[in-house]
């Protein structure tokens, strides 16, 4: 069996994108994708993206495998990719297409803008301790600066759910944190039953975060578009940034606004076609 895939990428998180319209099924498990993520004995990449036929009314549904072959609810750099490979499926030019997507965190739209990039309407954030989930506090309670001890070390964390689980440490010097160490101490913690994706965040300006991220099931990445959403709602709620912000990661930099009159999160951000293949 052979299937033909489109290796995209977002700020360098990369994806290989199926064309699933025909199923409902993803057409490659878990454990295929797993090994094609490998970057020296497959294809590589960050995850795989199937575009399935929608749902409930939905243009498409997009469900993700991580490299680890765990599959998150929601990826904000992959849903832009998905947004520019089912224009290009499509065939027409698409610019200023809104897609209605359906993801395991509801729908999400993402709009192809004239300039080539993508904004998308990510929702609104979950706050409590139970949505996020983690049982740090009460289930109703919000996760505000509260402090944990990890790897000896005791972090003020502030949790964010964009439909995925977040927890986000504000540090003097991003740069500094020993991450390939801690993230998987992070990613693990008792207190966060389907284990975390893990943000440390310098505040450059009000208006401006540099972001490195540990991510669940894929480790240390060049970006994560909902990383980045979760990290300007915890520093709004911590009173740290604007809420319209620029969040700087190592593959470039994403634009982020969380909505105080709708409080949903709007990212805008690049997406790029690498190259397309038979595997
Ligand atoms: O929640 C998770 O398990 C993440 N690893 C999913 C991928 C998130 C992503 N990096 C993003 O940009 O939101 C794709």
């Amino acid at each position: 069996m052979s299937y033909e895939f489109s290796k995209y990428q977002g700020l360098g998180n990369d994806f290989i994108l199926i064309d699933n319209r025909h199923s409902p099924e993803t057409i490659v498990t878990p454990e295929q994708a797993s090994q094609i993520c490998d970057r020296h004995f497959g294809i590589g990449a960050d995850g795989v993206i199937f575009a399935l036929p929608g749902q409930e009314g939905t243009d498409y549904t997009m469900r993700i495998y991580n490299s680890d072959g765990s599959e998150p609810e929601m990826c904000g750099n992959g849903i832009r990719c998905l947004a520019k490979f089912i224009a290009n499926l499509e065939g027409i030019d698409k610019v200023n297409k809104t897609y209605r997507i359906h993801t395991l965190a509801g729908v999400i739209s993402p709009q192809l803008l004239e300039n080539g990039l993508v904004r998308v309407d990510m929702g609104k954030p979950f706050l409590t301790a139970g949505e996020i989930p983690t049982t740090l506090v009460a289930a109703e309670e919000k996760v505000i600066n509260q402090t944990i001890t990890v790897a000896e070390q005791s972090w003020a964390v502030t949790c964010v759910s964009m439909g995925n689980p977040h927890c986000i440490t504000f540090v003097e010097d991003s740069e500094a944190i020993p991450l390939e160490k801690i993230g998987p101490l992070f990613e693990y913690y008792s207190e966060f039953p389907q284990r975390i994706n893990t943000e440390f965040i310098q505040v450059v300006k009000p208006d401006y975060l540099k972001m490195r991220v540990w991510e669940r099931g894929a480790g240390i990445t060049l970006a994560c578009g909902t990383g980045a959403c979760a990290s300007v709602v915890a520093g709004v709620l911590n009173q740290k940034c604007d809420r319209v912000c620029t969040v700087e990661l190592p593959g470039g930099c994403l634009e982020i606004e969380w909505s105080s009159i709708n409080d949903r999160v709007y990212m805008t951000g690049p997406a790029e076609l690498v190259f397309t293949g038979t595997f």
